[in-house]
C-alpha cells in the first residue's frame, strides 16, 4: 500500500498529475480553504499532509492527528502556519520550499516599493474613476529611489535578491539580521550592517520586512519602532502580517506619522481591516509575492521531491527540522 498524502489546495495541473503518478494522493478539486474539522480528519487520515498557508495547523491538528501522520510537507516556505513544537514532539518531519520563490517575492517587494512612491494606485483610481482631466505640472507627483536609504529588516535569500534590485534602482542598502553576511556580498551589494535596528530605522527612507515570522520577529516592526521612522519614510512588507503592530501601522498611516505602505501580506488573512481600504497612501497586494505560474510550479516540485524522498527512507533537503 502507498503511503496517503492529503493536499489541501489545488496545485498547479502538472504537479498534480505528477504527484497522482507517484503516490496516492488526495486532491482538492474545488480548492476551497478546509476548515479546522476538515483539516482535523485530514491529518487522522494521512500519512503525509501537504498544506500551504491557509491551513493553521495548530497543536490539536497535530497532537489529535493519526499514528500514521509522519510528515508535513509545506507548499510554501513560510512556517509559522504549523505548530513546530508538536510536531518535533510528535517526531513528524516537516519540510517546506525554499529558493525557488526568492526571486519572485523579490519582484513583488520592488512592485510595491515602486507603485507606492510613484502612486500608480492612486493614479489609476483617479483614471478609472473619470476624475483624470489631462495632465499638470504638479499632478500627481511621487518620490524618487535614486539615493534613498532602504532598510532590510532580514537579510536572508529573499531581503538579498532585493538588495540585488534595489541597488540597480539607485537605491542605498542597510540591513539588519541575525547575523552578518558575507563581506564580499557586502561589498557587492555596498550593503551596510546595522547591529542596532533602532538606530537603522531612525535613518530610513524605506524599511523592508523580509524576516521570517518566528517568536523573536512578532511584532519585530513594533508601536515603539513606527514610532522612530522619518515622517517621510515609508514601509513594504512581502514577509509575514505579524511581524509588524498592524494597528500602530495603520495609526501612523492614518496621523500621518509615516508617509506610506506597500503591503502583500496581513495580520489576519483574509481579512484585511477596513481601515486601510480608506487609505490613499497604501498600496495593497493579496499575499501574491511567489504567485508566478514558473514559482508555483517549482514549490510543488520540491514537495514532490521532499515527499518521494521522505517516502524512499531519506532525510528531505528541506526538513525544518528532525
Ligand atoms: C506562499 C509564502 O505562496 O512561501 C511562503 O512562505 O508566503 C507564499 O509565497 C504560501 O506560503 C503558500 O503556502
Amino acid at each position: 500500500m502507498k503511503p496517503l498524502v492529503i493536499v489541501t489546495r489545488k496545485l498547479p495541473e502538472e504537479v498534480e498529475k505528477r504527484m497522482a503518478e507517484l503516490f496516492n494522493v488526495r486532491l482538492n478539486e474545488d480548492d476551497h480553504a478546509f476548515s479546522h474539522d476538515e483539516l482535523l480528519a485530514a491529518a487522522r487520515e494521512a500519512d503525509i499532509l501537504v498544506p500551504t498557508v491557509t491551513d493553521k495547523i495548530n497543536t490539536d491538528v497535530i497532537a489529535e492527528g493519526g499514528a500514521s501522520l509522519k510528515m508535513i510537507a509545506n507548499f510554501g516556505v513560510g512556517v509559522d502556519h504549523i505548530d513546530l513544537k508538536t510536531a518535533k514532539n510528535r517526531m513528524i518531519t516537516v519540510t517546506n520550499t525554499p529558493g525557488v520563490l526568492t526571486d519572485d517575492t523579490a519582484d513583488m517587494a520592488m512592485t510595491l516599493l515602486l507603485s507606492l512612491t510613484r502612486r500608480t494606485g492612486e493614479g489609476e483610481r483617479m483614471l478609472r474613476g473619470g476624475n483624470w482631466h489631462g495632465w499638470a505640472p504638479t499632478g500627481i507627483r511621487g518620490v524618487r529611489l535614486q539615493d534613498k536609504k532602504l532598510g532590510i529588516i532580514g537579510m536572508g535569500r529573499i531581503g538579498q535578491a532585493l538588495a540585488m534590485r534595489a541597488k540597480s534602482f539607485g537605491l542605498e542598502i542597510h540591513y539588519h539580521n541575525r547575523s552578518q553576511i558575507d563581506q564580499q556580498l557586502e561589498n557587492e551589494l555596498g550593503a551596510t550592517y546595522w547591529s542596532s535596528l533602532d538606530q537603522m530605522i531612525s535613518q530610513m527612507d524605506f524599511i523592508s520586512l523580509n524576516c521570517p515570522s518566528t517568536e523573536e520577529t512578532r511584532p519585530i516592526m513594533s508601536g515603539r519602532r513606527i514610532k522612530l521612522m522619518k515622517k517621510h519614510a515609508y514601509i513594504i512588507n512581502t514577509a509575514r502580517g505579524d511581524v509588524i503592530d498592524e494597528n500602530a501601522m495603520l495609526e501612523a498611516l492614518g496621523a500621518g506619522d509615516i508617509a506610506g505602505a506597500g503591503l502583500d501580506v496581513y495580520e489576519n488573512e483574509p481579512n484585511v481591516d477596513a481601515r486601510f481600504m480608506a487609505l490613499e497612501n497604501v498600496v495593497l497586494a493579496p499575499h501574491m509575492g511567489s504567485a508566478t505560474i514558473e514559482a508555483r510550479i517549482a514549490m510543488g516540485e520540491k514537495v514532490i521531491i521532499n515527499v518521494k524522498t521522505f517516502i524512499d527512507g531519506h532525510s528531505p533537503r528541506n526538513r525544518v527540522l528532525i
